[in-house]
């Protein structure tokens, strides 16, 4: 049976992460989508808001399983629940120059394997930041926020 981690801030999450979702989800038996906290990111949305946002996105995928983890490494996570393979999304280079010494890492650490699931091109330019930034611009129509957010669920605002 072959189990993946899908971590992430998603704050909030995006259709861009909901697609990964959504791929992972055929590829493996089992996919965790996990909170997670990445200190170089101030963080907005309180974890439980991004963990209900989250059930809302993988509604429908029955082998898609919701969590959290803000304390430790990622590897610990892993370990924790025997999981030995975490999925990344790719939107380009500058991604990869930041995925690539955490995949080695990880591998170094725990024997933990890294697999890259390239972005749709049509989403690729969607990132919780920008999601973030336009949903506090008060010209912004609500609209052109919420065909960045997850569709079938979770919250069309951006609050
Ligand atoms: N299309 C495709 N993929 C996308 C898109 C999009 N439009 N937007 C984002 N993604 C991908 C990202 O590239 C990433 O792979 C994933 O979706 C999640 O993105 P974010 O921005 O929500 O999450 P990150 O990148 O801030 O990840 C946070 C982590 C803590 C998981 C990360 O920083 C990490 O793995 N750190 C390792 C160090 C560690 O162990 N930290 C402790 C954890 S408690």
């Amino acid at each position: 049976m072959m189990r993946a981690l899908f971590p992430g801030s998603f704050d909030p999450v995006t259709q861009g992460h909901q697609d990964v979702l959504r791929r992972a989800a055929l590829l493996f038996d089992e996919v965790v989508v996990c909170v997670m906290f990445n200190p170089n990111k101030a963080g907005r949305l309180p974890i439980t808001e991004r963990l209900e946002r989250l059930r809302a996105a993988a509604t429908g995928l029955g082998n898609v399983t919701v969590d959290s983890h803000t304390g430790g490494l990622l590897v610990d996570y892993c370990r924790r629940v025997g999981i030995d393979v975490v999925l990344r999304g790719v939107r380009g280079v500058r991604d990869l120059d930041y995925e690539m010494p955490m995949a080695r890492m990880n591998h170094e650490l725990a024997g933990v394997e890294t697999f890259f699931i390239a972005a749709d091109p049509a989403l690729a330019h969607i990132s919780s930041t920008l999601v973030t930034a336009m949903s506090q611009r008060d010209r912004v129509p609500h609209d052109a926020v919420s065909e960045l957010l997850p569709a079938g669920g979770g919250d069309s605002g951006g609050s």
